[in-house]
């Protein structure tokens, strides 16, 4: 077992504040995208009463919307306000100040190369604080094609949840190409992102097979699956829970490595566990190369209005 692995504390707060909406404002409470990327996390809340919608403009006016812990650009904000929305907004706070730091470099009209993958939905909101500055570079062969208005005056940022290994080299080949390039002000990968990475490292080698619990759509989650096959696993698999385990990964493997994305909720790795301890894995033991001891204070907007914040 890696330790750190699942929840975050940015995981922790927005699902939390989903929860608290609930209890505080009673159901329904609209939630613009997935509250954070797993199946069963958005399934619990929507059994509380969550509704999920795609855009703002499906949530009726006067109501109240929760903005995932991904981040919103700033026209999402506009949309909300214009609808008469209340808004409650989950952007974990370290996607806030990658934000802060795309608007600060954009106001002295430096080019920002972020590094992240097309589509995520963090992308799609820190590119919108600086459309006209900010290019995407989507991996290491992006940065052959990314066109920039002036060498000289560019700097790098990146989403949060990408793998440090492969998030350096993308950077060192973009140094290459564009020798001027600056560093952001402080790391933009996060601290749970980074940990869960190392301790999936310190455990890959010993193992035949690593099963990582996190759903398809979570970027830290299959980061962890490649970071493992990169460090000495044989094998690694991405499992929404234990149910998607097939018995035949067990075949000639001694060692089973496990460990979660940041969205995940202990109890599917529970159930990975219970899957295994019947097939004779039983024996567990935990490999814990980072404590962690982050937490985050719930959204102001919903801390003003809770008798026990
Ligand atoms: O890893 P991604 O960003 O796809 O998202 P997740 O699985 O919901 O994990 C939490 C990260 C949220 C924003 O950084
Ligand atoms: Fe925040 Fe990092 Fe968790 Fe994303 S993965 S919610 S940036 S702590």
């Amino acid at each position: 077992m890696a330790r750190p692995r699942g929840y975050c504390a940015g995981v922790d707060r927005a699902v939390v504040a989903v929860e608290k909406a609930l209890e505080q404002y009673g159901a329904p409470i609209y939630v613009r995208k997935q509250i954070v990327h797993n199946t069963h996390v958005v399934k619990t809340l929507e059994a509380k009463g969550a509704i999920f919608v795609e855009e703002t403009e499906e949530v009726p006016e006067g109501e109240i919307v929760v903005f995932s812990a991904h981040g919103v650009s700033p026209a999402v904000h506009a949309e909300a306000e214009q609808r008469g929305l209340r808004t409650i907004d989950a952007t974990c706070p370290l996607v806030t100040k990658v934000h802060n730091e795309a608007r600060r470099f954009a106001g002295q009209d430096y080019d920002i190369l972020l590094i992240g993958h097309e589509g995520h939905e963090e992308v799609e909101g820190t590119s919108g604080e600086a459309p006209d500055h900010i290019k995407l570079v989507d991996g290491l062969d992006a940065v052959d094609r990314v066109e920039v208005r002036d060498p000289s005056r560019l700097v790098w940022l990146s989403q949060t949840t990408l793998s440090v290994d492969e998030t350096n080299e993308t950077v060192a080949r973009l140094k290459k190409r564009f020798p001027a390039l600056i560093d952001p002000p402080s790391d933009d990968i996060c601290y749970a992102t980074q940990n869960r990475q190392v301790a999936v490292k310190e455990i890959a080698e010993e193992c035949e097979l690593v099963i990582v619990v996190g759903s398809d759509n979570s970027s830290n989650s299959k980061r962890l699956v490649e970071v493992a096959k990169d460090y000495g696993a044989a094998a690694a698999y991405l499992v929404d829970n234990a149910t998607f385990i097939r018995d035949e990964w067990l075949d000639g493997v001694t060692t089973v490595g496990v460990t979660s994305g940041a969205s995940v909720p202990e109890e599917l790795v529970a159930e990975v566990l219970a899957w295994l301890a019947h097939r004779g894995f039983g024996d567990v033991t935990e490999v814990e190369p980072v404590q962690e001891k982050m937490r985050f204070a719930l959204p102001h907007e919903l801390r003003k209005d809770l008798r026990v914040p």
